[in-house]
Order: structure tokens, then sequence, then C-alpha cells
């Protein structure tokens, strides 16, 4: 294999259904993964599920059933709609699994032996539902003198704590140490705007310690840190060695070694903190390598309000891929806002949307051109040689050669708009071709060279794009290359060749019979 490439989710709380948010995390996920995979690299696609905590115990005690019982559940409905949103994964890891139990005790034993834990009282405050600690130093001064104060993330209520626990160090050397990894790899956490926050973070003196285990008599729902019987594992520390838990940590040194460090951990803006400083301090005291790139992506909101499930203002993606389809909505969340931005989601924004890009551009090319074909070449493609060139052929041409590198940049960059802007681009420029090539007046006067070229001129740039559609709408782009007349799926595992040489050798053969079908997307009016 020319590359490997190791892409990861968060795992999320099953406390509730997931909503909109989490699909785009996972859509934005799948789009890379599947990118790569396009590309003939091997790819490692994790994803998962937060099963301990007090957050989960409490919304379990609610549902008047035991952790375990809560969680067997509520993973059903995650697991339900990442295959309704064809989301490709290769492992998906929960939290209470004895793989991952074993893994974390293991780590745990490590810092423990190493002599890098220290036993003392935590004061603070704790965010239950964001399972986060937070000290003085995160409150302005008015909320310190205030009774109640506010979570910085969720800006619910926070409970004061004070408790014993283990702690890794993470002011001093540490926090040089990281400041340093980041001025020093500018890919580290990408946008550039969560790099200067993260930045700005370690400007100022950090908490001087993480705590990495909670009391058994207040959270008994966690793993058992494996030197003392009365505590658990935090669960964001828990949580957070899915990443290396999955891929063999210590047992498996081989496979480890194979996908660690992780190219890309794909966030929400949310838990920035947990991934760009603990996660970082923590495998430094493990001593393994950081992760690559950690990317996190902007808030999908109602109005101005983050959709978050507590909220009850979620959107759900069952109900949207119901009524517009599964490629609607990828489409949707990753052409209508630039990665790293935040989101408004409406029904009108993603109708309007799929009707000018999705029905209008792709669709549109896609059935008028299998329409000519039926008609004029009896559902043949015309071979190459029989066809009769034109100057005017050489804008869709050179659409398609620079397609590759456009998308390879735009994918670096993980500028999702670009990459399918380039796209429609293409496919629209195939749309205006058709109306000024008039291939019926052509036919009416029997030129049937010129006509040959001008159906092959549009199949073509059918077939270079529905391959570079795959990674974003990859239901749709399947069905498009089953019309062009493949039998075999359009990706298969044991394809290695690059994009650029699959556009160049997946050449249509002579005569290959298309499948029209029915239109790919109707256009739709708003209900
Ligand atoms: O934080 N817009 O889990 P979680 C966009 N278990 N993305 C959103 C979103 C929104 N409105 N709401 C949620 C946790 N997300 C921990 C993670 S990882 C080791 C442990 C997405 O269920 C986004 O990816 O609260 C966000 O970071 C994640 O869900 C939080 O999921």
């Amino acid at each position: 294999m020319a590359n490997r490439f190791y892409i990861t989710t968060p795992l999320y709380y099953v406390n509730a259904p997931p909503h909109l948010g989490h699909a785009y995390t996972e859509i934005v996920s799948d789009c890379l993964a599947r990118y790569h995979r396009l590309n003939g690299e091997e790819v490692w696609f994790l994803t998962g599920s937060d099963e301990h905590g007090q957050k989960i115990a409490r919304a379990a005690e609610s549902a008047r059933l035991t952790p375990q019982a809560f969680v067997d559940q509520m993973i059903q409905p995650f697991q339900t709609l990442w295959r309704t949103l064809h989301v490709r994964y290769d492992d998906f890891i929960r939290t209470t699994e004895s793989r991952h139990i074993r893994s974390v005790q293991a780590a745990l034993q490590r810092l423990f032996d190493a002599h890098q834990l220290v036993k003392s009282i935590y004061t603070g405050w704790y965010c239950v539902p964001c399972e986060t600690y937070w000290t003085s130093t995160d409150f302005s001064a008015e909320q310190l003198a205030q009774s109640v104060k506010t979570c910085a993330n969720c800006q619910r209520p926070v409970e004061a704590l004070e408790e014993e626990g283990y702690d890794l160090r993470l002011g001093g050397e540490a926090q040089q140490w990281l400041l340093h990894h980041l001025d020093t790899h500018p890919e580290f956490i990408v946008p550039e705007t969560r790099r200067n926050e993260v930045r700005s973070l370690l400007e100022r003196p950090l908490p001087e310690v993480l705590c990495v285990t909670r009391p058994v008599r207040r959270v008994g729902w966690g793993i058992p840190a494996p030197f003392d019987a009365h505590h658990v594992v935090y669960v964001w520390v828990d949580a957070l060695l899915n990443y290396i838990s999955a891929v063999g940590f210590p047992d498996d040194q081989q496979r480890l070694a194979h996908w660690w460090p992780a190219d890309v951990h794909v966030i929400g803006k949310d838990i920035l903190r947990h991934h760009a400083i603990y996660w970082p301090m923590l495998l430094h005291a493990l001593g393994l390598e950081l992760p690559h790139t950690i990317l996190a992506h902007g808030w999908w909101t109602v109005g101005d309000v983050k959709m978050s499930k507590s909220r009850g203002n979620a959107v759900d993606p069952q109900a949207v891929v119901a009524e517009y389809g599964v490629d609607a909505l990828r489409y949707f969340v990753l052409r209508e806002v630039p990665f790293g931005h935040d989101g408004v989601f409406t029904e009108e924004a993603l109708v309007k949307r799929f009707n000018a890009d999705l029905a209008n551009d792709v669709g549109n090319l896609h059935f008028r051109t299998l329409t000519m074909v039926e008609k004029y070449t009896s559902g043949r493609i015309p071979s190459a040689h029989q066809c009769e060139r034109s100057p005017a052929d050489e804008v869709l041409a050179r659409l398609r050669q620079a397609l590759p590198q456009t998308l390879e940049r735009a994918m670096a960059r993980y500028d999702f708009v670009a990459a399918l802007e380039a796209i429609l681009v293409a496919m629209n420029r195939a749309n205006k071709f058709i109306e000024e090539q008039a291939p019926w007046t052509v036919a009416a006067a029997s030129h049937t060279a010129r006509l040959h070229g001008i159906l092959w001129q549009l199949l073509e740039t059918l077939r270079v794009t529905t391959l570079t559609l795959w990674p974003f709408i990859p239901h749709a782009a399947e069905r498009m290359w089953q019309a062009l007349g493949w039998a075999e799926p359009l990706w298969q595992a044991t394809d290695q060749r690059t994009l650029a040489q699959r556009i160049e050798t997946a050449m249509f053969h002579d005569g290959q019979r298309i499948q029209k079908g029915q239109p790919l997307f109707p256009r739709r009016e708003l209900t």
C-alpha cells in the first residue's frame, strides 16, 4: 500500500440519540476516509461511543435501567444512523468493551509505575454534562462572586467539588513542550483560528494538574483504577485513550506502530481543549507520539444557539434523510458551510441547495446525457475513435484534466466547499455545452461522427465527475457509476490506484451499455 491513513471521530456520549451535529462529524470523517480510499491508500476509520461517567450514570438512573443495559440500548440509534448516512467505518469502539478497559488500565498503571501520578485533594468545580473540571482561573471575577457558576462550554450550572484523586502534572515544562510543538507544527491544529485559541490558552499558566481518576463513592460507573480500588478512571481520560486502545495499545506493538500516530482526529470545537491540551499531555507522559492533525469543525446552530441533545433544539438526521435522501443531507452539510465555521440548518436552505446543485447540475447532466445515449446510440457508449473532435471540446477536457489536482489541493486543506465547487463547475459547464452544441440539430443533420463526439465529451465528463463525487455522495455516485454501465462498484478495497491513475485508466470500453434508470434528483418543493 502506498500510504496509510488513520482517522478518528469523537466517541459520543450515548445519553441521548444523535442529532445533526454528530451526523456532521461522521459525514466529514467519512468523506475524508473515502477520499483517501479512492486514492488507493490503506485507511482505518475509527468511531464509537463514550459510555462511562456521571452523565451516563444519571441518564441511566432516570431511565430506570442499569448503566450497562442503558448504554447497550442507547448505542443502537447511533449505529443505525451511521448506516443510514453511508458512514463506512472500520471499527466501532465502545468504552465498556474489555479490549478498551484492559488498555486503559495498562496506560494508567504505566503512568503510576513511572511515578507520574500524584494523589491529592481537588477543590474546584465540575460540569457533569461536559464531564469537565473548572478552576477559579476559568471564571470571571463577577462569576466568582456569585453562588451559581456556569460552565464556560455549555453555560449550564457547574457543581462545586472537593474530592480525592490521582493527578498528572500539566504545567511548567510540559506546557512549554506543547507550546513548542504547536509552533513547530502548524498542521497540528486546524483551522488556524482554533490553533490560535489553543496557543493563547498555553500562553497563560495552565491548571497545574489533570485529575485522571475520580472516587468510586461519587462515580461508580467507570473503569476501576488498577492501583487503587477506591478510584475509577476520569471519563475523559478513559475516552481519549480509545484512539490508541483500538489500534493495539499496549499488547499489539506491531499494529500500534502501523497505525499510530493518527493522521486526523476530527472533533467539534467544543472539545478542543481536551484534544489539544489534555490528550497530548497524556501521550507525552506515556511516551507516545502526538497525532498529526486535530481537525476542529464549528457548530450547527438553530438560530444563534448550539444544537444540542439537552436543549431540545436538535434536528433529527433520520427525518431529513427520510424526506430528502442521504445524498441531499451529505451534500448540504459539506457544501453549505466552509469547514470550521458555524452553520445554521434550515430546510429552506437545504431545498435551495438541492435544487440549485444536485437537481440542476448533477441530476440534469446525468439524465440528459443518458437519455441522448439511449436515443441516438441505442444505449451504447460511442467508441472514441469514431468521434469527431471540435475545438469547443477543449473547455471540458481542461476542466476534467484539472479536477484530480484541484481536488487534492482542496482536500489537503479540508476545503470541502472548494472541492465540490470544482466538480460542480465541470458539470455545470457540461450542461452549457449541451445547449451550445445542440446535439439534436447535429442528429437531425445526420452528422453522426460529431454527434458521437458530443456524447463522448459528456460521458467522459460524467465518468470523471462521478468518480470524484464518491467521497461526498457515495450513494448517488455508485448509482451514477452503474448507470454509466459498470457492473462492479465504483470503489473496491482491492484497488490501489490513485484517483488520477483511476481517471486515466478506468475508461469506457467500446459499446459499453448504459442503464438510464430514473432521474437521480428530481426538483423539490419545500414541504
Ligand atoms: O464530547 N454542531 O461527546 P458528545 C456540530 N464523549 N457538532 C456537534 C454539535 C453541534 N451542534 N453537537 C455535537 C463528547 N457535535 C465526548 C467526546 S472523545 C474522546 C470524547 C459533535 O456526545 C461534535 O463532534 O458531547 C462534538 O465535538 C461532539 O459531537 C461531542 O459529542
